[in-house]
């Protein structure tokens, strides 16, 4: 593959920061060129408009000029780009496992985004502390299933554990005032040592 595949990208996206992972898990970081944006609802950018219409990324143009998004869809376009042991499970009752789990992550950085919008996008005055109340009680179920799950998320680094390893940094970068840690002990001690991984290194979001 040729570097004539253009990824949409933020550095401190974490939906951007999975593609990046699973990229350099896979060998691949070499195949696609980066293009920097900075969005939000309020500031869009035009070019991620005409590419994805909900003006989300990230966003990958390929070579004949159309499109793929969202993240997950990027992660199985990439995950079928390489000779490896597959990080998205072809079949069987694993696929739908690490699926699921990769999906209870991306709820996690769901929830994390709107309130990150609220508390940060919305003006002061038109705030709403019990729907951030209600997005940051997604996040404690979630993380309660995932310290139950831990022992799966160690299995392998596959997409369930890209996914959780990013929301979990997001968590970090921007509600660092969670201390999730506390309540996760056995996420947290995984999430140690998942954090020493090259491909996590790399791609850290940082202010
Ligand atoms: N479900 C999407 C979510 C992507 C997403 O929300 N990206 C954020 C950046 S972290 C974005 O583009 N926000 C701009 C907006 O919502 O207008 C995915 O998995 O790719």
């Amino acid at each position: 593959m040729s570097a004539s595949l253009t990824l949409y990208h933020s550095p401190t996206s974490p939906y951007v920061r999975k593609v990046m992972v699973l990229l350099h898990e896979t060998g691949q970081l070499n195949s696609v060129a980066l293009h920097g944006v900075t969005l939000t609802p309020l500031n869009p950018s035009a070019e991620v408009n005409e590419h994805n219409p909900a003006g989300k990324i990230p966003a990958l143009l390929l070579a004949d000029g159309s499109v793929l998004h969202d993240s997950r869809v990027i992660l199985d376009f990439f995950d079928h780009q390489h000779s490896g042991e597959p990080l998205i499970p072809r079949d069987g009752a694993t696929r739908w496992r690490r699926l699921t789990l990769a999906s209870l992550a991306d709820a996690v950085l769901d929830a994390a985004i709107l309130v990150r919008y609220e508390t940060f996008l919305r003006p002061e005055d038109k705030r709403w502390d019990d729907w951030v109340l209600g997005q940051c009680s997604k996040i404690d179920r979630a993380l309660e299933a995932f310290e139950q799950s831990a022992d799966e998320l160690g299995d392998r680094f596959d997409v369930a554990a890209i996914s959780a390893a990013c929301a979990l940094g997001y968590l970090d970068f921007r509600m660092p005032d969670l201390n999730w840690r506390r309540d996760c002990p056995k996420l947290a001690a995984w999430y140690s040592t998942a954090c020493q991984r090259p491909s996590l290194q790399a791609t850290a979001p940082v202010h």
